[in-house]
């Protein structure tokens, strides 16, 4: 069984959204073209407590881009986004979702942040991806979405530790370049450790 895993086409991310990623947009009609290609097509959102931790807001004198000690580990901080409830948060309503399954949430532990869909960054949460996943029979991943040089990677890293057989569906997303050239070493890492990096027209 194949999936396609949907990483956060959320507005806050999308062009105009409070940490918008450069062309964002330009993810919606590939997946929305590719979607019906899978056994089971699965989404990840960004949803997070109005005090999250990886706010710069929740820092006195702290901007976007410095960082903190959060739970003890480095920690970028953040525009606001994705707060809960926020239209921000919500999916791009452009997306086909009829066939989807199930929406994964994550980030909503305020002293933690959780970039990849299957855990948070401590590995302390599980969203119920893995399991979900393995339960329905799924061996081989297709993951799109944003940001390719955060949220993506990290899921696809967790997908190769799983044991999934893992694709990067690579015109299907963009990544933020806080520093100009993230997406591309975001690419070499996801393929060293073994994902397949693809173009949507060759999945069959
Ligand atoms: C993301 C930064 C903070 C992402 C989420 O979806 O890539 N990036 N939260
Ligand atoms: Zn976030």
């Amino acid at each position: 069984m194949k999936a396609l895993l949907v990483v956060d086409v959320q507005y806050d991310f999308l062009p105009g959204g409070s940490l918008a990623v450069p062309d964002g947009d330009k993810v919606i009609p590939v997946i929305n073209r590719i979607q019906d290609k899978f056994d089971i097509v699965v989404a990840t959102q960004d949803w997070h407590p109005k005090n999250h931790g990886s706010f710069a807001s929740n820092h006195q004198g702290k901007k976007a881009g410095d960082f903190v000690k959060l739970s003890g580990e480095d920690q970028i901080l953040w525009p606001d986004h994705c707060v809960q409830g926020t239209p921000g948060a919500q999916i791009h309503h452009d997306l086909k979702r009829k066939s989807w399954k199930k929406v994964f949430q994550k980030g909503t532990n305020p002293v933690v942040d959780s970039y990849s869909g299957f855990y948070d960054n401590n590995r302390g949460e599980d969203t119920g991806l893995a399991t979900y996943l393995k339960e329905h029979g799924v061996e081989e991943v297709f993951v799109t979405g944003l940001a390719a040089d955060y949220c993506v990677k990290f899921t696809v890293m967790d997908a190769i530790k799983e044991g999934f057989e893992t694709n990067l569906v690579e015109d299907a997303t963009k990544g933020v370049n806080l520093s100009s050239g993230d997406t591309e070493r975001a690419f070499t890492e996801m393929e060293k450790a073994g994902a397949k990096i693809i173009d949507s027209s060759s999945i069959p």
